[in-house]
């Protein structure tokens, strides 16, 4: 989905006063400095059809599969109405309440036990009205596995539908919306800022422990309790790195947690790739030094392609040097990495003047660097007391260090991300010494956050297919192990 197409289906929504600052009531009785108010789109049949067209694309994209759509009575409606009659899709319409008279059925339409359904929704605070017409489906034998929304407050709902087993995928997010109305002079920083702190402090989703309890909203007191936030929860954390927030973003928004390992030898085909892949992927890692072809244009068209995608670039350089040198290999060279790389890694070897060359060049340009605790590869020293002395060295050094290479979690704390390599849809290994586990085992299990993959999608007949599918295995065990932590 074009950028350009969302900034102006932004601008349109307000233009139609769809979207208002002020004083509000919200349907809890809380007061909010913003207000959503999608009814309107019925009187605009352009600014619906394009809504309706994004929603539809939106599905397209993920690749959803389902049999039926459900809008969620009554703003849903006519959105759902449209992509149904465009697309040749059966639809069916939940009421609200139950005929007393007749069929007295909660559902209108044809279907069968069993079937899945995709609901469509406006605008989403706490999730509960997605929530609510899901049951009533199940009800029904219905299945529901995704729902997609237009606007999303960003006040718990993508969480708390996750518990519940339901991805929800919103089309604008409320921090999208207010950065394009500020970039556009719509509104100020400071109601930029008002609403931000409202939405921020205001969050709906209140995990519960097993014991009933609810989660503790602070870092510390989830650090104390060994509990876990979400991705989405620590991309909020007052203390994390831009860069950490905005791939945590990334992942929530796209439901992804897999890093490609984008190991091929020419320009074109990686420019290629970062593209096909793009809405698969949170973060495409490169090594530039294995391409043929490099040149200064190549790192600028990566760059156009990671933004029109919406993910973040890390070079596997793994520098290991005294500071002085990789300072140098850092900025300078043919490849001048920190101009376009987000995020580099690092070996902890030489000691800390490793980390702090790296970080005087990639600390003013708000780069972030990850370091190698743990490798993949067969009898690898990296275990045991030096893996304890790397989180050591990683938590002197944050917030430029923002993580680690590492085969599992290996520190509590929220602000750091685990990346594993090594994955493939099977375990096993290569005739090098590469061992590989699945992205159940390394997510699920052991804890980490984001799985690289190269050779398991780069070999594949179809690399898109087989991104998406460990796109989806990542994301699930994810989902699964957030909600065996209490959420
Ligand atoms: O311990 C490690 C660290 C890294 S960054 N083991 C790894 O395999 N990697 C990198 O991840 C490796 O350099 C390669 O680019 C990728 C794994 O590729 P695959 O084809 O084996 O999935």
């Amino acid at each position: 989905m074009a950028n350009i197409c969302m900034h102006t289906l932004i601008l349109k929504l307000q233009d139609v006063n769809a979207v208002k600052f002020g004083e509000y009531k919200l349907k809890s009785g809380l007061m909010t400095p913003i207000y959503i108010d999608l009814r309107v789109l019925v009187s605009h049949p352009a600014l619906l059809n394009q809504v309706s067209k994004l929603i539809y694309q939106r599905a397209q994209d993920e690749g959803l599969q389902f049999d039926l759509v459900c809008g969620v009575p009554y703003t849903a409606l006519p959105i759902a109405t449209i992509i149904c009659s465009t697309h040749g899709l059966p639809m069916l319409i939940r009421r609200k309440e139950a005929k007393d008279y007749g069929t007295k059925r909660l559902v209108e339409g044809s279907f069968k036990e069993g079937d899945t359904c995709l609901i469509i929704e406006d605008t989403v605070t706490s999730g509960s009205s997605i929530l609510e017409t899901a049951e009533v489906m199940y009800k029904e034998g219905l299945k529901v596995t995704d729902a997609i929304v237009l606007m999303d407050r960003e006040q718990g709902a993508v969480d708390m539908l996750a518990s519940k087993g339901i991805r929800l995928h919103p089309i604008i997010s409320m921090f999208k919306l207010l950065d394009v109305l500020k970039a556009s002079e719509r509104i100020d920083a400071s109601t930029a800022q008002r609403v931000h702190k409202f939405i921020v402090d205001n969050n709906t989703f209140r995990p519960k422990e097993k014991n009933g309890d609810d989660v503790p909203a602070s870092k510390k007191q989830c650090v104390e309790r060994n509990l876990e936030l979400t991705y989405e929860a620590r991309a909020k954390l007052p203390d994390v790195h831009p860069l950490v927030s905005k791939l945590l973003t990334v992942m929530a928004e796209k439901q992804c947690n897999l890093c490609v390992s984008a190991d091929v030898t020419s320009s074109e085909e990686l420019l290629q790739l970062a593209d096909t892949l793009g809405p698969k992927i949170c973060l495409l890692k490169t090594h530039v030094d294995i391409l043929k072809d490099y040149t200064k244009a190549f790192s600028k068209k990566l760059q156009d392609v990671a933004e029109k995608h919406n993910f973040l670039i890390f070079e596997d350089r793994k520098f290991a040097d005294i500071g002085n040198t990789v300072k140098h290999q850092y900025e300078g060279g043919l490849y001048q990495i920190s101009s376009w790389a987000h995020i580099v890694n690092a070996h902890a070897v030489p000691g800390h003047g490793v980390v702090s060359g790296l970080a005087s060049v990639g600390r003013p340009l708000g780069r972030g660097c990850l370091l190698i605790a743990q490798m993949s590869s067969q009898g690898s020293l990296a275990t045991g007391e030096y893996t304890k002395a790397v989180v050591k060295m990683a938590e002197e050094h944050s917030p430029f260090v923002i993580g680690f290479i590492c085969g599992s979690k290996i520190t509590k704390r929220p602000e750091f991300i685990h990346m594993t390599p090594g994955v493939q849809m099977q375990a096993g290994g290569d005739v090098l010494g590469q061992q590989y586990t699945t992205p159940e085992e390394v997510i699920y299990n052991k804890g980490s956050d984001v799985i690289i993959v190269g050779r398991g999608i780069l070999e594949a007949t179809d690399r898109l297919d087989a991104a998406e599918a460990y796109r989806k295995s990542g994301w699930e065990a994810y989902t699964r192990r957030m909600g065996q932590s209490g959420q």
